[in-house]
């Protein structure tokens, strides 16, 4: 039987290499086959939905032989894995990245074309898979991706939410939030994988058995509620490999347990609604984004989540290596993608001493050799803090085990700083106070054999600041740097394919494998001179204007010139990032322009000699229940519709929001920036990813002295970007004085705060909060402090723009120059370089032979 199914099957030959380039002819005929038996329908009502849904099981199709060849051959060469712990991946859509990573985009792109559709048609069927918020979860798409594209075993473990990141809209001006509910057609990216269910325990009590033998006492978690955790595997294709691996997100589902004490006692509907219950643990992504909002169904998921992975790979090293537990950390390497799946420290603890029965300190030394720990942000607010009470309450055996290792762990630091006990309150992993609780990055330190930050700034920071005292107790060497990075084959082939197609032309790279080495970038250097090449370059740039500007025209219905300067700021929304500086200083060029058209200047002149003609372009989702975010959304619309519709203003200036900014949706803005904005508060942004996105397509940079704008000033030169504004190190100070002698608004500010307060953006009171957070609380994120230097940080750039159209050989001169000297020197920010350096420096892996 075995040999008619293996005669039978693909060919799930390990060494069978090539088998996914998608042949044109093998497409078509599967594409009807699947429109006919998959989908049910025929070719005569084949719409572009179904044609997308078709076209994909199709390319699946494909990737599948390399999928399971690449899990087949992992397993055979048991070398070490890496597994990426994450509660968020923010992927957007996977068909045009499938396409790419195959190098099948132009067969198919034919192919549709004789079956009757516009590829750019049929992929725009395809909803985003959006479960994330911002940075973090983008982050984790791209660490997926390079992986992948880099040769390593490496999976990446989350939660497969029915809802993602909520839909925006604008009503009105105000940020309304819908469910997005991506599954509403089935996803045929998503491999049900029903077979694999792992129950996954909460609440109950602990028991204590005296063991008559050994004389030990062993522990016994008499659950409560039991959950399972039921697979959906998503293949996740290597570019220019077969090496594909798989990201597993789980599914929360019902036991098959019934409740019969409910049931015989006649609550039929209540034992179903318990049954109910479990599948809310997957429900929902939490909107936040740097920001911990500690809600008891939250932690179910954290511990759903890592309860289910560990299993996962606790059984995938058994497989091969029984019960030689000392062998774990060579073949198992774990990344905590921030502090959310902590727990897995605590689960694996209490997997090897409760249920595999090895002793503590044996166990705590597998467990501290297979974690790392990457941390995203230094904001107070947004460091997880668990209640002890809650902990205990949802997870009771796993509070004591915490106890222990924070017990043990204190112990070994008062013997190395005896009589220290500020010290020890300190670094205690329970913080004590009203509500006792368990601090999780503390936790996340001492389960870890590494802890990085995400920037070089970031990393430093946190070994001064929110760190410093576990410096002390580790040394400086537990602690490194690893500058994040994005991929490029999303981000430069597929948001920008003629861009990266005349990088090919220039190269000399017809196969574009400047794609997985992107240092060759810097080749591009030879063409500063070439004013045809320069010409090419900013036509690229022109159409990709045309292309936002069209999206900007549907979307919102207002026109925008794609021969003004596009200046964009896109991100989530948030008062660091500093939105509201932003728009006040849009707000400031109004009244300017307004003043100098009442002194009898003419918009050309207005060109001519102060400013260049300019669209304003935002884009964000702010929390739900961040007020300020919202508000800040409001004075942002509210803006665009005075400027928009003033008569006198002409083409000088357009303010826009683009509602619900999704990667789909960045993948049109980034290449379509001539200057984008990274201005938050200097040691506030961790790193930030857009500004390589927007710099790797050629857009320039105007930004703040923080996260990765240092590295990037660093890698592209200092010409080439424009910073302004006080630096990390005086923001502390400069607190102190906003508090003691009072915040000194600027006079440039104090006239934007007058327009606001009479009313010309509507009722002044919804903006009350906002002027206050800056002129009565404090001004915390120092708008006070840049507004000026922001200001005449635009100035100086918007000479360099040129007062002329963006053809003219002035701004080829000025401008484009420093377009192509940044992408050339971008080569460092693929997220390849980040994946081989966690490879070599904190994973300890190789990449495997393809
Ligand atoms: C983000 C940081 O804010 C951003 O600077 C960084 O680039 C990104 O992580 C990836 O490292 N943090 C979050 C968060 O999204 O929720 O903490």
């Amino acid at each position: 039987k075995y040999s008619k199914l293996k005669e039978l099957g693909s060919k799930t030959d390990a060494a069978d290499s090539h088998s996914s380039a998608v042949n044109k002819e093998e497409f078509e005929a599967n594409f009807v086959n699947h429109v006919e038996f998959s989908l049910a329908r025929n070719m005569y009502n084949c719409d572009e939905l179904a044609a997308y849904q078709a076209a994909s099981q199709s390319i699946r199709d494909a990737l599948l032989l390399d999928w399971s060849n690449t899990q087949q051959s992992q397993t055979i060469h048991d070398g070490k894995r890496v597994y990426y712990l994450s509660l968020e991946f923010l992927m957007g859509r996977a068909m045009d990245n499938a396409l790419i990573n195959l190098k099948s985009r132009d067969v198919v792109d034919g192919a549709m074309k004789n079956l009757g559709f516009r590829l750019e048609d049929v992929l725009d069927q395809e909803p985003d898979a959006g479960l994330g918020n911002g940075g973090l979860g983008r982050l984790a798409a791209c660490f997926v991706d390079s992986l992948s594209s880099k040769n390593y075993s490496g999976w990446g473990y989350g939660l497969n939410y029915q809802y993602g990141i909520f839909k925006q809209k604008i009503i009105n001006g105000y940020q309304v939030e819908t469910p997005d509910y991506w599954l509403k057609y089935s996803n045929p990216w998503e491999i049900d994988r029903h077979e694999i269910q792992i129950p996954v325990d909460f609440y109950g009590s602990v028991e204590e058995q005296f063991d008559y033998k050994t004389g030990e006492v062993k522990k016994i978690w008499n659950r409560g509620e039991r959950v399972l955790a039921v697979a959906s595997d998503f293949p996740i294709p290597g570019f220019n490999t077969n090496n594909t691996n798989n990201l597993r997100l789980w599914n929360a589902k019902p036991t098959n347990e019934f409740d019969f004490n409910k049931f015989n006692s006649g609550d039929y509907q209540s034992s179903v609604a318990a049954q109910q219950r479990a599948e809310s643990i997957t429900a929902v992504l939490y909107p936040n984004d740097n920001f911990y909002n500690g809600k008891e169904l939250r932690l179910k998921q954290q511990y759903f989540w890592v309860a289910a992975s560990l299993h996962d790979i606790v059984r995938r090293f058994k497989k091969n290596h029984k019960n030689d537990w000392s062998k774990f950390p060579d073949k198992v390497a774990i990344q905590l993608n921030d502090t959310h799946p902590t727990l897995a420290v605590v689960e694996l603890q209490r997997i090897l001493i409760d249920l595999e029965g090895l002793k503590w300190d044996e166990a705590w030394d597998i467990v501290t050799a297979t974690f790392a720990y990457t941390n995203h942000t230094v904001m107070a607010e947004a460091l997880e803090k668990w209640p002890v009470q809650l902990v205990g309450t949802l997870l009771p055996r796993h509070l004591e085990i915490i106890y222990q290792i924070n017990f043990l762990f204190l112990e070994s630091v008062s013997h190395k700083f005896p009589y220290d006990d500020e010290l020890l309150s300190k670094v205690s992993i329970i913080e004590e106070g009203d509500v006792k609780s368990v601090r999780m990055a503390y936790l996340a330190i001492v389960g870890s054999h590494k802890v990085n930050g995400v920037a070089e700034l970031h990393s430093e920071l946190i070994k001064t600041t929110i760190f410093k005292d576990f410096v002390r107790v580790f040394g400086p060497d537990k602690f490194t740097n690893v500058t994040n990075g994005i991929t490029p084959r999303r981000w430069l082939k597929q948001a920008n394919p003629e861009l990266a197609s005349l990088i090919a032309e220039a190269l000399d790279d017809p196969d574009y494998e400047y794609l997985t080495n992107l240092g060759k970038l810097k080749q591009l250097e030879k063409f500063i001179d070439d004013k045809k090449f320069l010409q090419r370059w900013n036509n690229i740039k022109l159409n990709n204007k045309k292309k936002l500007a069209a999206l900007i025209k549907s979307e919102t219905g207002i026109e925008v010139d794609p021969h003004v300067m596009f200046d964009i700021q896109v991100k989530r929304i948030h008062e660091y990032k500093r939105q509201q500086m932003n728009i006040f200083a849009v707000i400031y060029r109004y009244l300017r322009i307004k003043q100098l058209l009442a002194e009898g200047l003419t918009v050309e002149e207005i060109k001519q000699k102060h400013y260049v003609a300019k669209a304003s372009i935002f884009g964000g989702k702010a929390a739900p229940g961040y007020y300020m975010a919202k508000t800040i959304i409001h004075l942002i619309n509210e803006v665009a519709e005075v400027i928009n519709n003033d008569p006198e203003i002409g083409n000088l200036l357009k303010v826009v929001f683009v509602p619900d900014y999704n990667v789909s949706k960045a993948e049109i803005i980034c290449p379509a920036s001539d200057l984008s904005n990274h201005i938050s508060t200097a040691g506030t942004e961790a790193s930030g990813t857009s500004n390589m996105k927007f710099a790797l397509n050629g857009g320039l940079i105007i930004g703040t002295v923080d996260g990765a704008n240092v590295e990037i000033t660093r890698e592209i030169g200092e010409d080439n970007i424009f910073l302004f504004g006080n630096l990390a190190e005086s923001v502390e100070d400069i607190r102190h004085k906003h508090f003691s002698e009072g915040v000194t608004v600027p006079e440039s500010l104090k006239r934007v705060f007058n327009a606001i307060e009479s009313g010309t953006f509507g009722d002044s009171g919804q903006y009350h909060s906002l002027v206050e957070s800056i002129t009565n609380h404090g001004d915390y994120y120092l708008v006070t402090d840049d507004f000026d230097l922001f200001l005449k940080c635009h100035e100086r750039l918007e000479k360099l723009y040129g007062n002329g159209t963006s053809e003219s050989d002035s701004h080829l001169e000025n401008w484009v120059k420093k377009s192509l000297l940044s992408v050339a020197n971008m080569g460092f920010f693929s997220s390849d370089r980040c994946i081989d350096d966690y490879a070599e420096n904190i994973w300890n892996v190789e990449p495997t032979n393809q």
